[in-house]
């Protein structure tokens, strides 16, 4: 097992021992043990070898016979044995946000609570609120979670599904009897999360597809089997449909299970109006004077045309008015990933970053970025190991030095990803921030003010003039923590007003802001710039989930900073 896995493992050991009812130094031993290996910095594999694990500092025999089992073997009957011992519903009550061991452990010992629903029960009868610790306030919290809880696991990161559309894709195309496959559905409109992942396949003998498709390795059960669709589970939990259809109905069928399903139904709409009936089968005219054959279909834009429309692109089929746009043949030239020139909003070692200020300038690099805006944690972010001014300053002087060396064909820009008090004040003062080259304002704290109290203190960050940009802006982390209370329409507003930019935040988790809000935004002023919010090397490449929601949310190059070259965005920045 790696250093990594087993470091979490140390972490969920402390976890498990405090829901059984260890005693504190015990749990804290296993806590300290799981930071230990996360930040090591001498090789593993040779302590173990070596048998020197017990000259770290806190590693006693006890924790490093266990750590060398795990090196070794991959497996701790120690682990086995503890987790056994808790009921998972227990273990499970940990996902609710909110809920830490110590929570969880209250809850289990003094009411046994075992499950989702019992701690369900338990709130709703008000036995939570009574006890210590918690309190109304918590036991609402709670109830909401729970049910946040149950729409998250019915869906899946967009950026989870990937892999494996791609796998199943690329297996159907090689198939035989296949003669077309493509995916539809929400994972084929860009959606930020899926609930299941639809395919189609054009083929006339589908017995032998169908087979494929539900041998596939990962699957965990196959909840349909029919003549023409057949639907499985993986083990990830993730849910995919296929159908097979014969050639001649092919993109009838993409188009509708593409969706979405408003944009189907204005569709119909239009076929109707038209003269046409317009379904997954095909089009049949509904008049006797348009009887006769149709132009035959051989991919979605002959479909389009049908009904006088240009080509739609799957992302912004969500019947908005894409329609309306393509009859006038007024859709816009969407950015796409590779009009991306630069990457602002990326961490180094010097704060939580993983990998040194060289390596992301040298991963931009390889990316073909002429820019890279590198921005660590501000001095309040101490968990982040937040930069204070000094090293903050140090880390310029740095980055001034590495563009003079001449070392990289890719600039850095100096910055910071500045918190925005609870206050609206910025971390540091305006002399500190108006030496960087540009700065980025994010709330990590004090999430739980009220929708006027959060909206407040970012619009005042908006209203200084050292802030370019502001991350994040809703804090949301998809399935798994909602959006704080802001008013987004107010926040937009101040932006545009004070000339700022909002990210889209491309880390798969986030895709802050949200698509639904681009269109309507760009159009009256505001910019974006997509952000990998990287915190590591292999984080760079997420700009591109974030080209994707910029897409669903019809943007074009003009409105996106990092489209722009080196030269402009210097100009850009006033430097
Ligand atoms: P998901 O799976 O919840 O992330 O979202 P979708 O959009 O993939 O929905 P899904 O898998 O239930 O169905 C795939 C597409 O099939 C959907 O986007 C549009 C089409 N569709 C499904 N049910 C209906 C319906 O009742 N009416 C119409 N017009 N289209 C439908
Ligand atoms: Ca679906
Ligand atoms: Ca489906």
């Amino acid at each position: 097992m790696e250093r990594t896995e087993i470091a979490a493992c140390m972490a969920e050991i402390a976890v498990l021992l405090e829901l059984k009812g260890d005693g504190p130094f015990k749990v804290r031993a296993y806590d300290n043990a799981a930071r230990i290996l996360e930040n090591l910095e001498e090789d593993l594999g040779e302590l173990v070898e070596a048998g020197t694990l017990t000259s770290i500092s806190g590693i006693g025999d006890a924790l490093a016979q266990k750590i060398e089992a795990l090196y070794t073997t991959g497996e701790l009957d120690f682990y086995n044995k503890l987790k056994a011992s808790i009921p998972a519903g227990v273990i499970e009550l940990l996902d609710i946000q909110g809920l830490g061991a110590k929570k969880v452990k209250a809850l289990y010992h003094k009411l046994g609570i075992e499950s989702l629903d019992a701690l369900r029960r338990a709130c709703e009868e008000g036995k939570v609120a009574e006890l210590s610790g918690f309190g109304k306030k918590t036991q609402d919290n709670i109830l909401s979670s729970i049910n946040h809880l149950e729409v998250y696991r019915q869906r899946h990161l967009w950026s989870k599904a990937e892999p494996i559309v791609n796998r199943v894709l690329e297996g159907l195309r090689g198939l035989p009897e296949v003669e077309r496959a493509d995916c539809a559905g929400s994972f084929r409109r860009n959606a930020e999360t899926v609930g299941d992942v639809d395919f189609l396949v054009a083929a006339e003998d589908p017995a032998p597809v169908m087979e494929w498709f539900t041998t596939l390795e990962g699957v965990e059960s196959v909840t349909a089997k029919g003549d023409t669709k057949s639907s499985v589970r993986m083990a990830s939990g993730l849910q995919m449909d296929l159908r097979v259809v014969p050639l001649a109905q092919f993109f009838f069928a993409l188009h509708h299970f593409t969706g979405s399903k408003d944009h189907n139904i204005k569709m119909r709409q239009r076929a109707l109006s038209q003269g046409f009936s317009l379904s997954e089968w095909g089009v049949t005219a509904v008049h006797e004077q348009h009887e006769g054959p149709v132009d035959s279909v051989d991919s979605e834009a002959d479909l389009f045309r049908l009904f006088g429309l240009e080509y739609i692109p799957p992302s912004v089929r969500e019947g908005g008015n894409e329609i309306e746009y393509a009859a006038e043949r007024a859709l816009p030239e969407f950015v796409k990933a590779a009009d991306i020139r630069g990457l602002f909003h990326c961490h180094t070692q010097a704060s939580d970053g993983k990998d040194s200020l060289e390596d992301m300038v040298r991963g931009a690099e390889a990316l073909g970025m002429e820019y890279l805006g590198i921005t660590d944690h501000s001095k309040s972010s101490v968990v982040a190991n937040g930069l204070s001014v000094e090293r903050l300053l140090e880390q310029g002087e740095q980055i001034r030095a590495l563009n003079a060396s001449g070392d990289f064909k890719t600039h850095v820009f100096a910055g910071v990803e500045c918190d925005i008090l609870k206050d609206g004040t910025l971390d540091y003062e305006s002399e500190v921030l108006d030496q960087l080259d540009f700065v980025i304002a994010a709330v990590h704290s004090s999430f739980g003010l009220s929708e006027k109290e959060m909206t407040a203190r970012v619009v005042r960050a908006l209203e200084q003039p050292s802030v370019t940009m502001l991350a994040h802006p809703t804090g949301r982390l998809l399935l798994e923590r909602e959006p704080y209370a802001i008013n987004m329409p107010k926040v937009i507003d101040a932006a545009i007003a004070n000339g700022k930019i909002i990210e889209i935040n491309a880390s798969p988790r986030r895709l802050d802001m949200d698509w639904r809000l681009w269109h309507k935004a760009a159009e009256r002023g505001l910019m974006t710039s997509i952000n990998p919010d990287a915190h590591a090397v292999e984080h760079l490449p997420f700009f591109y989930y974030g080209v994707n929601v910029a897409r669903k949310g019809w943007l074009e190059p003009k409105h996106i900073l990092n489209t722009r070259s080196l030269a402009e965005v210097t100009e850009f920045l006033k430097l």
